[in-house]
């Protein structure tokens, strides 16, 4: 019987053993993500960017979309993204914490954020949404671009917290040897009341600001930038299945949701190896870093685990 392995890395290239233990199997799946990346997307992408609105990238740091995916799918993606949250999946490992606050349980969280939310959901994997966005980023970055991250964040209704001001890069810990952009969508209609996206227009153009934990609390895992000229900030509504691309240093943030009903959100970022982005060291915001989901990760990883994963960055660093 075929072994399913479980695409842990969530690049959709997972598939069965042929004749090999499942050890075996889980091994080569490994090395052929390690090696294509996610490049083997099982979905025809329906959508590209126009000139206008790659154009606009290139001017901005960001633009919007109208439409990313169907609303079909959006249908099937809310039901399951609400299940994640609903479960806490991936609560025990660290990967559902309070972007917000200090961690004091999921369902108290008022700005839960789900990191790599297909590893819990393989439905995800394989979805039209992912199959558009890396088009639509590769047309941005080249055709190198692959998946380097996925999170999820769910608002709840009335108390939603808002997301602070930073750019993405203040988040990248050391070796990070890629730049970024974001494909932010909304599975619902997004506007300033239930916290839509703004941007500072040329900011990517701009210097990282310098950042710090949200309230300089060092044991909350979300950051705010320092000296964000709001005044140039433009919020961005869109309906449920458009979606925002950003650059990773384009200054952004998120308003509250003071809507009744959820704000939900799926991002995924496409990387390309960037020699000139490589990270030789933690940003001091994120080497103090002392949160209860790092804690979690730790208890789950295990030491080699740990060991293995800084070995693997210092390794890719080297090698570029
Ligand atoms: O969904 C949000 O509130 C913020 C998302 C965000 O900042 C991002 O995806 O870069």
């Amino acid at each position: 019987m075929p072994v399913t392995i479980p695409d842990r890395l969530g690049l959709g290239v997972a598939d069965a053993g042929n004749g090999l233990s499942a050890r075996a199997a889980e091994a080569r799946s490994r090395l052929v993500r390690w090696i294509v990346g996610n490049r083997a997307a099982a979905r025809v992408p329906t959508r590209i960017l126009t000139d206008d609105e790659i154009a606009v990238f290139r001017r901005d740091g960001f633009v919007t979309v109208p439409a990313i995916t169907t609303a079909e799918e959006l249908d099937t993606l809310r039901g399951a993204y609400d299940r994640l949250f609903e479960e806490a999946r991936g609560w025990k490992d660290g990967s559902l914490f309070d972007l917000v606050d200090v961690d004091r349980g999921a369902s108290e969280a008022r700005s839960p954020q789900l990191l790599n939310p297909s590893r819990f959901e393989p439905l995800l994997r394989d979805i039209l949404f992912r199959a558009n966005a890396l088009a639509m980023s590769r047309q941005l970055l080249g055709n190198r671009a692959a998946l380097v991250f996925e999170h999820a964040i769910r608002k709840p209704p009335k108390i939603g917290a808002a997301t602070a001001w930073h750019q993405d890069e203040a988040f990248y810990a050391a070796y990070t040897n890629y730049r970024a952009i974001t494909v932010w969508m909304p599975l619902q209609d997004v506007s300033p009341e239930n916290g839509c996206m703004l941007y500072v227009p040329g900011s990517h153009r701009e210097p990282l600001l310098p950042h710090r934990s949200i309230g300089g609390d060092p044991r909350i895992h979300g950051l705010e930038a320092l000296g964000v000229p709001v005044e140039r900030a433009v919020p961005c509504p869109l309906p449920a299945g458009g979606a925002t691309f950003h650059d990773c240093r384009t200054l952004h943030c998120a308003g509250p949701n003071l809507s009744a009903g959820p704000r939900r959100a799926y991002a995924l970022g496409f990387g390309v190896r960037a020699p000139e982005h490589t990270l030789r060291h933690e940003h001091p915001w994120n080497a103090e870093k002392r949160t209860l989901r790092q804690e979690r990760e730790r208890q789950a990883r295990g030491g080699l685990a740990r060991l293995k994963a800084g070995a693997k960055q210092q390794i890719k660093a080297l090698i570029r």
